[in-house]
């Protein structure tokens, strides 16, 4: 057997996204720009993903959904074109984000503070949470931005949204939120919730790799990232990728459907294989609340085992799943959002991140929990600083210890 539990990394494609994708690589390829009929034929298959993902984020206009190459793409537009209209083309000079968004909010932070904008990047509570009091105290006349994520990648912890956005519009501050981790997994309705500027990728709800989208609010004015042609009436240039982007529509469409069954299903699964890691393996324990996660995430800390060394345990066993980012998986460096709520260096670790999908089967978590359960026996049997639990000379099982 073999499991693949690292679906915040990524998603296997959908066989019937697959299915819905393959007539537009070679039946259907004509550049959508094109006046000719093999150009036009693909503009019903267009038309019909933005319905798909303007449904799906019940947003409320159609015009309001623009293809990108990947949710980094939809986060760098945002972020470099506010700094050039309402930064360098306006009075403000302050942008708030926090200190766990994804490497690529965070590093075009870097980026821009080094162009001479003043980032503030605010703090989580100990459930890995930035509060929306914490985003109103930070914000003043010159703040241009305020970026903060739906849920966050190596947690799954749900942000409080819907108060961040109403506080943000009350003070007149643009909100941009990066929703990848949110899109597909947990209702986000544009409607009942206030937001400017949203990111999403489809291969994160089991569409491809490769295609993104950003909600713009009301088509509002944003000066595009990518300069050229006319394409997608001029706001992104670059012939649009339309087997990716039909695949998007398709994917984003099954993964939303039947949201609150396919939630439900995940949930059962990962609650169980959470609570069992917790029970059967002393010294462990999970970041964030679970209500008030995404349904498929679990970070897990396992005292005394370095989470590079479950990595590498976990995948002899063929089981796939991370200490944190993908992005970040090659440095070795510590889980930041841990780091964050502020565990130790030693503590941030031992993190490991398991993400299910709707694939994820019964057998498969039994499989895991299996696994992981002998992964963390055989290294801490080899760890210099645990000492393995041993049964007393009563009999009795005396708690693991941190040394
Ligand atoms: N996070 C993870 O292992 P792209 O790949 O550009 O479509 O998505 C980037 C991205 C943006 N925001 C969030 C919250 C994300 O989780 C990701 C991708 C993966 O956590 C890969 S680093």
């Amino acid at each position: 057997m073999q499991v693949y539990m690292d679906n915040n990394a990524t998603t296997m494609t959908d066989p019937q996204v697959v299915e819905a994708m393959l007539p537009f690589f070679s039946e259907v390829y004509g550049n959508p720009n094109s006046l000719h009929k093999f150009g036009t034929a693909s503009h019903p298959a267009i038309a019909k993903a933005i319905d798909q993902v303007y449904k799906a984020v019940n947003a409320a206009d159609e015009d309001d959904i623009i293809f990108t190459s990947c949710a980094t793409e939809s986060n760098n537009w945002v972020l470099q074109s506010v700094w050039v209209d309402h930064i360098l083309g306006g009075d403000k000079d302050h942008i708030i984000t926090t200190e766990v968004e994804h490497p690529s909010v965070l590093s075009t932070c870097k980026f821009l503070e080094e162009q001479g904008v003043k980032v503030t990047y605010l703090p989580v509570n100990e459930q890995g949470v930035v509060e929306a009091h914490t985003v109103k105290s930070f914000i003043t006349d010159k703040t241009a931005l305020v970026s903060v994520m739906w849920a966050n990648n190596e947690t799954g912890m749900i942000f409080p949204i819907e108060e961040i956005g109403e506080i943000c519009r009350e003070k007149g501050v643009l909100f941009h939120s990066d929703a990848v981790q949110a899109v597909g997994k947990i209702p986000v309705d544009l409607q009942k919730v206030h937001v400017d500027f949203l990111s999403m990728s489809a291969h994160k709800f089991h569409g491809p790799k490769g295609v993104g989208a950003l909600y713009i609010k009301n088509s509002q004015p944003l000066s595009p990232l990518l300069h050229g042609g006319e394409h997608m009436g001029g706001r992104r240039s670059g012939t649009l990728n339309v087997p990716y982007i039909v695949g998007m529509g398709k994917a984003i469409e099954l993964a939303t459907e039947n949201l609150e069954e396919t939630r439900r299903k995940i949930r059962e699964k990962r609650d169980r294989l959470e609570d069992a890691l917790l029970e059967l393996i002393p010294d462990t324990f999970t970041v964030g609340d679970r209500d008030n996660r995404t349904p498929n995430t679990i970070l897990i800390s396992v005292r005394g085992v370095e989470g590079e060394g479950m990595l590498w345990d976990l995948n002899n066993a063929a089981i796939g799943a991370s200490t944190g980012s993908a992005c970040a998986s090659e440095d070795l460096e510590a889980n930041t959002v841990m780091l964050a709520i502020g565990a130790d260096n030693e503590l941030a670790h031992t993190g490991i991140r398991l993400s299910l999908s709707r694939f994820t089967t019964d057998e498969e978590v039994d499989y895991v929990i299996d696994h992981f359960k002998k992964a963390v026996e055989r290294l801490r049997s080899i760890s210099s600083s645990y000492a393995k639990v041993k049964p007393t000379p009563g009999g009795e099982v005396r708690e693991c210890e941190l040394h």
